[in-house]
């Protein structure tokens, strides 16, 4: 039985994660969330606990467990960080290390690595300026890392954290052990067919597409040239799943660039349209909100991961609208529907 504990849980990606694992037959899920987790996921469970991050004693329920896998999805996104930055910091930072610390001892205690799965960002990438981020081809890890927000800035240093505790943890101690095995993607803008994020600066994409399966217009808070890379959710849970089962001897980083496809906001909204031909948008960019996605870049490169743990979306932008996007969202609205109208 392998043991898996999810922070975040009631998460955007704890959703489609815990989904996802809970179709395997051998893997025991044990959740943390700040707030209750949705029933849908508690039945796949083998223990929920409701508790802060940033208190290291929401982690004591889990401690009489061998943990063999961590899925810290525990965040504070990019503009709500910009709105309350020292609580994202506590959050982003002060949680990374309680989940490391836990990992540690973990390890210590049963005596074997704890693999911690860490989702970055590409808002760990700050290019200055607009002319830079159009002629930079797609970005490899170690480029144009000087973000410019609060969230970005913790991404940064927990890749930072995860690597020290892996590979240097108590380096004056010769005799010291290090259980933890610190693993992580850095995620374009994720697109979900069944649940909306709260507070990033990627969410105009899946506003606009949930607004249109709603018959709702939008008003879109980037302007229409205005381009980064995305995914879908089943490939960014693909990408943690199999970075978390990769050989440790074929990895040559601890941090991997993903993404599927780079799209413009009008490319998106066109796409939207084709599906939703009465759909209606307005673009009316925020000017900060644009300054942050302006200063992430276009495309990453992500050939490290397709060579170390051969990562592939399922989806390119073809598929993910056709095959996963529309019939999942048209079921969606028309079942929330069904059930407005009982
Ligand atoms: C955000 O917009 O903050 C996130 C991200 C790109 O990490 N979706």
């Amino acid at each position: 039985m392998k043991h898996v504990l999810i922070t975040g849980a009631n998460g955007e990606i704890g959703h489609g994660l815990i989904q996802q694992l809970a179709q395997q037959a051998d893997v025991a899920i044990y959740a943390l969330d700040l707030h209750p987790l949705d029933p849908a996921l508690q039945q796949h469970c083998a223990l929920v606990q409701q508790g802060d991050i940033t208190d290291p004693r929401s982690l004591a329920a889990f401690q009489d467990v061998s943990i063999d896998q961590i899925f810290h999805l525990a965040a504070i996104l990019s503009t709500s960080a910009e709105k309350q930055p020292e609580t994202a910091h506590r959050v982003n930072i002060e949680g990374m290390l309680n989940i490391l610390t836990f990992a540690q001892r973990n390890g210590q205690q049963f005596n074997h690595r704890v693999t911690v799965l860490f989702p970055s960002s590409i808002a760990v990438y700050g290019i200055p300026s607009l002319a830079q981020k159009h002629s930079a081809g797609p970005v490899t890890e170690d480029q144009w890392v000087t973000p410019i927000t609060m969230y970005g800035a913790n991404k940064v240093y927990s890749e930072l954290l995860g690597r020290y505790y892996s590979d240097f943890y108590r380096l004056l101690d010769p005799h010291t052990t290090r259980y933890v095995d610190f693993r992580s993607v850095r995620f374009p803008g994720i697109i979900s067919a069944f649940t909306l994020p709260t507070g990033g600066t990627s969410d105009y994409a899946p506003e606009m597409l949930h607004a249109a399966a709603q018959g709702k217009p939008y008003a879109c808070f980037v302007r229409e040239d205005t381009i980064i890379p995305f995914m879908v959710m089943p490939d960014a849970v693909n990408a943690l799943l199999w970075l978390a089962q990769a050989p440790g001897e074929q990895l040559t980083r601890r941090v991997y660039n993903v993404q599927s496809f780079s799209l413009t906001a009008q490319e998106f909204a066109d796409k939207v349209r084709q599906f939703f031909p009465n759909f209606q948008i307005t673009f009316d960019p925020d000017p900060q909100r644009q300054r942050i996605v302006d200063s992430w870049p276009a495309a990453v490169d992500d050939s490290a991961a397709r060579r170390d743990w051969n990562w592939h979306p399922h989806y390119d932008v073809e598929r993910a609208f056709t095959e996963y996007l529309i019939p999942n969202i048209r079921r969606r609205y028309a079942t929330e529907t069904v059930a407005s109208e009982q």
